[in-house]
């Protein structure tokens, strides 16, 4: 049976302004983690940003958070190199990865992070989701694959967002949003719809945050 992978719709505007007021009000910096018993306690939900270097990940946290240095974000991919927890609010924790992939940074140091973030991915028991973020001028490559088997294995519920809409022509964006559907159709823990973002532009950003504010 095929599954569909429709565009997450915009959430209604009390859904969306409850999502609002969640992410206006505290947000805070916890620590940067580098190694498996640095996490945090894993007392509360908490949803990571995973993808390629230069992906997006840190610069979607600072758009939903709607504070522009709050995760680092920079044109050198491989510049998030530790696993960073944010708190948001009482709700949980919004935790920002070192991207894979490429690195600017020696190879057994890569090697490590490589390794911290697989065995994050995989054995973070309060890990409700996982965003895969998918550059969408460059669709899902083979390494996106990898990462999304590992959380089909180790049954962590990972969505779909595609980031940097706004870099794309008019027909450019239904090509890529097809690619990673059927991408998504091989992986069971593929939640069944593809949120659509641009941090720079703001596209997509009130439907994440309501997404993240309902899960509990
Ligand atoms: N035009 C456009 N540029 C973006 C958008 N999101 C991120 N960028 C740019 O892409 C580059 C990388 O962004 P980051 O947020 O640092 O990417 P990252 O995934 O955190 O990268 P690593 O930490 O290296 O893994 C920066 O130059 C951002 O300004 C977007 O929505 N639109
Ligand atoms: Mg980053």
């Amino acid at each position: 049976m095929k599954v569909a992978f429709p565009v997450a719709p915009e959430p209604d505007a009390e859904t969306a302004e409850a999502a609002r007021l969640l992410f206006a009000g505290p947000v805070d910096f916890l620590k940067g983690v580098v190694a498996m018993d640095g996490l945090p306690p894993a007392d509360r939900p908490e949803v990571c940003f995973a993808g390629r270097s230069n992906v997006g990940k840190s610069s979607l946290i600072n758009a939903l958070t709607g504070r522009k240095g709050i995760a680092r974000a920079s044109n050198t991919p491989g510049r998030t190199q530790e696993i960073n927890y944010f708190t948001l609010g009482d709700h949980g924790y919004l935790v920002d990865l070192p991207g894979y992939g490429f690195a600017k940074a020696p190879v057994a140091i890569v090697a490590k992070w490589q390794a911290l973030l697989k065995n994050y991915l995989a054995g973070r028991p309060t890990l409700r989701r996982a965003f895969c973020l998918i550059d969408s001028r460059h669709g899902v490559k083979p390494v996106d694959h990898e990462i999304m088997t590992l959380l089909d294995k180790s049954a962590v519920p990972f969505q779909a967002v595609l980031t940097k809409i706004d870099k794309l022509g008019p027909n450019a964006l239904q090509p890529v949003i097809d690619q990673v559907e059927a991408e998504l159709q091989k992986h069971p823990a593929a939640f069944p719809q593809i949120v659509v973002t641009s941090s720079d532009k703001g596209q997509g950003i009130a439907t994440l945050r309501a997404i993240i504010a309902g899960l509990d």
